[in-house]
């Protein structure tokens, strides 16, 4: 790809000419990758500290997020013809209904209600990907499932590598964190960079502008499980409902987590 000496988009530059774009993309999320990888649902969930609520608000959103990414994720498959695009996002929709298979086995062991409503921060989320990937192009779409899938990988990975595979997360730092999930993400950004090759500068713009929102979304997601933020009383519509299980409905299985 050839570059104009003279560039009104710095972050091009920030890992040199010959860097892929996916590369370019995590070069400009830096600061806020390295914020969402430490944050501190992170750090507590790898040393083990992190309190059983939180952890039951991540399935919760995490729950409602993974239903509306199969749509996108849909979407985007619809975008293309590509025989390698359609046989891995084919798989992928596979794996995910088997991941909500994990949340609900674990939602009804642990009597943790999943009907809840999305935090404003998920609905936001979800809602800004099907948006991009109901009117963007596809390049954007595949964009933003990188960010999405690369972010999530990271996360899982930065616990796996502070805590090993052991105690009462186990199975879902391994579910995303083994290699399998880290070719997935590999194969994305591979693919990426072959999908986007010669765009213009306001292209690439673009795709920087997904790139980071999507990124930003992510830190907004943990933050908010780790945080408790929701709709404020006074717009909930249905205060009926709890959005987190009952103390009533924990009983027996408090003792065995963190
Ligand atoms: C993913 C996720 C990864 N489960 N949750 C968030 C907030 N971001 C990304 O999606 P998947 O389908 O679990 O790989």
């Amino acid at each position: 790809m050839s570059i104009p000496k003279k560039r009104a988009f710095t972050w091009l530059a920030v890992k040199g000419d010959d860097a892929t774009i996916s590369e370019k993309l995590l070069a400009a999320a830096r600061p806020i990758w390295e914020a969402t990888v430490d944050h501190p649902f992170v750090q507590e969930m790898a040393a083990g500290t992190l309190s059983q609520k939180k952890f039951d608000r991540w399935v919760q959103q995490d729950f409602r997020f993974v239903s509306a990414f199969r749509r996108f994720v849909a979407l985007v498959l619809s975008k293309t013809e590509d025989d390698d695009v359609h046989t891995h996002l084919r798989e992928f929709l596979v794996a995910i209904e088997t991941e909500l298979g994990l949340f609900r086995a674990y939602a009804s062991e642990n009597d943790v209600p999943l009907d809840v409503p999305m935090s404003p921060a998920c609905q936001g989320y979800t809602d800004f990907l099907l948006a991009r990937a109901s009117l963007g192009a596809y390049e954007e779409a595949f964009t933003a499932l990188f960010a999405a899938e690369k972010a999530y990988f990271d996360v899982w990975r930065t616990v796996r590598e502070r805590s090993g595979l052991q105690g009462a997360y186990a199975m879902w730092i391994e579910n995303w964190s083994s290699d399998g999930f880290s070719e997935w993400v590999v194969w994305l950004a591979s693919t990426l960079d072959r999908i986007t090759p010669n765009r213009s500068e306001p292209e690439l713009n673009e795709l920087r502008n997904i790139f980071l929102t999507v990124v930003r979304y992510e830190y907004l997601f943990w933050d908010t499980v780790y945080e408790g933020d929701d709709w404020p009383p006074s717009t909930q519509i249905d205060k009926e409902k709890a959005h987190e299980p009952t103390s009533q409905s924990r009983k027996a299985h408090r003792g065995t987590k963190p």
